[in-house]
């Protein structure tokens, strides 16, 4: 048994999540998490909404609200969104929370101790039609690395750049529009990220076990020096987190707080200790998995997140963890995803482009959307939604094979065996095969499990289910059944047994059709992952009652595409 933490980045309070973000980081995490758990691992799964900086101030003003009652409510929308697509986090935290205002004060107190921050006085972009100035997400302008015209002050969307205002080709405010800008000074605190080069380049060679995409990322930043230049980690805003060193007031920074990217990976230790307050723990509750000098040392901890958010976790957070002396957990190993497409385009919140969680969820049950986001999850590449494709995915893999097993088997059993796990008869070379491949694909499956590979798994998975299906065929119980009813009663017990497996091995994937499946032989708790695959296709007890449950998955016609397809096309 190991301890495992697990974090997913955390989404932007702005507004309800598209799919993209969603298969990003918050629903491979959950799959993990739940594969985890079910292995017998201690699992702490953190999840929280990122409530600071521009994206949060823009979006109340949008909604013509105070910014923390904007995110008091949007905390709530996200949090219910979660439990709709039964993303399984221990806590859903905020970055807003007092314990991250306490801990981000606290890393910024150790820094400046170990003479990691310094004071210089910046030159910002200042709107003087509206009286501000422009940190971040208020400008918009043309990337210097790749000319996309829409790049944020903060990051290029489109080239994952890590940019500062004044970088910006073409500058524009991205509240008002306003061109009549200047430059003027003012004073920030910058961390000095430079001076830790080599211990976070060392860091990074040791992680030779890292997904390409996410070394590939880090390293370009520590070559090209970009990533680690010393970067300003306070920001001209009235939202967030005020600057502070520990307790103690930082003259001369009164009117500012610290920038978002430095206090919400900073969320991640505070959200697990959020977790300890909302559960009565003490403080030793959360620091078992966050201090090596308080039994984290083995504790292996993982992230999730999308490849734009890599440069901030390879470089920027470990930089403070380092930095500030104290034994704070690092990481062990980051999955990081490409991004997922819609229809030919990319998702946008800001043009309202792509399947959101809310509309996603009002359409069809959470599972089929699990199902075909993972299957598809942009592991190696970008990949694309399209309602074509997940109408197939979901009519096949989820009604054909799975559901129609399930459906066939339990109902032959009602029909012939009177609901009952038969008893007697034997089994033969069919079920030895199919033994036996199942533990081959038992195996794999485990395999692309434990290295985090989903679509790999999610092969497998399915693989797996299609075994049930073709060995039930060629068995033919039906068909024994009028020779010699005991041997049919075998294979049909074979079959049944499928059940509590299948239930097991689908519910990090489709949680609420596992429960149901599992429901059908079981008392309703959750069926045990098979560690031995002889006896667990043994372990239904003859004549224990099976009922038929309801319809798993019904299938989606072409006119259901279409209807979807028309509502949801692209402005
Ligand atoms: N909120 C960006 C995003 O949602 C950011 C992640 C923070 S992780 C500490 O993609
Ligand atoms: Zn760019």
């Amino acid at each position: 048994m190991a301890r495992i933490l697990i974090t997913s980045a955390i989404p932007y309070i702005n507004g309800v999540k598209h799919l993209g973000n969603l298969v990003g980081s918050q629903l491979p995490s959950d799959v993990y998490a739940r594969y985890c758990r079910a292995r017998g691992h201690e699992v702490m799964f953190i999840c929280a909404t990122d409530e600071h900086g521009t994206p949060a101030e823009l979006a109340a003003e949008k909604a013509g609200q105070p910014v923390r009652e904007y995110c008091d409510e949007m905390h709530k929308v996200q949090a219910d969104l979660a439990c709709g697509f039964r993303l399984s986090f221990d806590h859903f935290g905020r970055s807003s929370s007092q314990r991250n205002h306490g801990l981000t004060q606290h890393f910024a107190g150790r820094l400046t101790d170990k003479n990691l921050i310094r004071e210089v006085v910046e030159k910002q972009i200042y709107s003087i039609q509206d009286s501000r100035f422009l940190p971040d997400r208020y400008i918009k302008g043309t990337c210097p690395e790749c000319g996309y015209e829409n790049a944020r002050g903060d990051q290029c969307e489109n080239c994952t750049r890590q940019l500062d205002p004044v970088d910006l080709i073409n500058p524009r405010s991205a509240q008002s529009g306003a061109t009549e800008l200047e430059i003027r000074e003012t004073r920030h605190l910058h961390l000095r990220q430079s001076a830790l080069r080599q211990e976070l380049e060392d860091w990074i060679d040791s992680k030779t076990d890292w997904p390409i995409l996410t070394t590939s990322i880090a390293r370009k930043w520590l070559r090209d020096g970009d990533g680690l230049q010393d970067r300003g980690i306070t920001r001209d805003l009235d939202w967030g987190i005020p600057v502070r060193r520990g307790d103690t007031e930082w003259p001369g920074m009164e009117d500012k707080v610290f920038y978002v990217w430095f206090d919400a990976p900073i969320a991640y230790i505070a959200a697990t200790a959020e977790w300890a307050d909302a559960h009565g723990l003490g403080d030793n509750a959360w620091e078992r998995w966050w201090r090596t000098d308080r039994g984290a040392e083995d504790v292996r901890y993982v992230q999730f997140m999308g490849k734009d958010n890599v440069p901030f976790h390879t470089l920027s957070f470990p930089a403070t963890i380092i930095g500030s002396g104290e034994p704070w957990k690092l990481v062990d190993f980051i999955k990081s995803f490409n991004f997922l497409n819609y229809e030919g385009g990319q998702f946008s919140t800001s043009l309202g482009r792509g399947v959101f969680m809310d509309d996603a969820l009002a359409l069809l049950p959470s599972d089929t959307w699990r199902w075909w986001l993972m299957k598809h999850v942009p592991e190696t590449s970008d990949s694309e939604f399209t309602w074509e494709s997940f109408r197939l995915d979901v009519n096949k893999d989820l009604a054909d094979v799975l559901g129609n097993f399930v459906s066939r088997v339990t109902r032959f059993c009602q029909s012939r065996f009177d609901g009952k796990v038969p008893d007697g008869g034997s089994q033969g070379p069919e079920e030895a095969a199919a033994t036996a491949a199942l533990a081959t694909h038992l195996r794999n499956y485990e395999t692309h499990m434990e290295a985090i590979e989903f679509r790999r798994a999610t092969a497998e998975l399915r693989e797996i289910w299609t075994l049930g299906n073709s060995y039930f065929q060629s068995a033919e119980p039906w068909t024994v059944l009028r020779e010699d009813r005991d041997r049919a009663g075998a294979i049909l017990r074979f079959a049944l047994n499928l059940l509590p497996l299948y239930a097991a091995l689908s519910e990090p994937f489709i949680p609420d059709a596992a429960e149901t499946i599992g429901a059908v032989t079981g008392d309703g708790s959750r069926a045990r992952w098979p560690e031995n695959i002889e006896t667990s296709l043994n372990s239904l007890q003859p004549g224990q009652s099976v009922s038929v449950p309801a319809l798993l998955f019904s299938k989606i016609s072409e006119q259901e595409q279409e209807e979807m397809q028309a509502r949801f096309s692209p402005p």
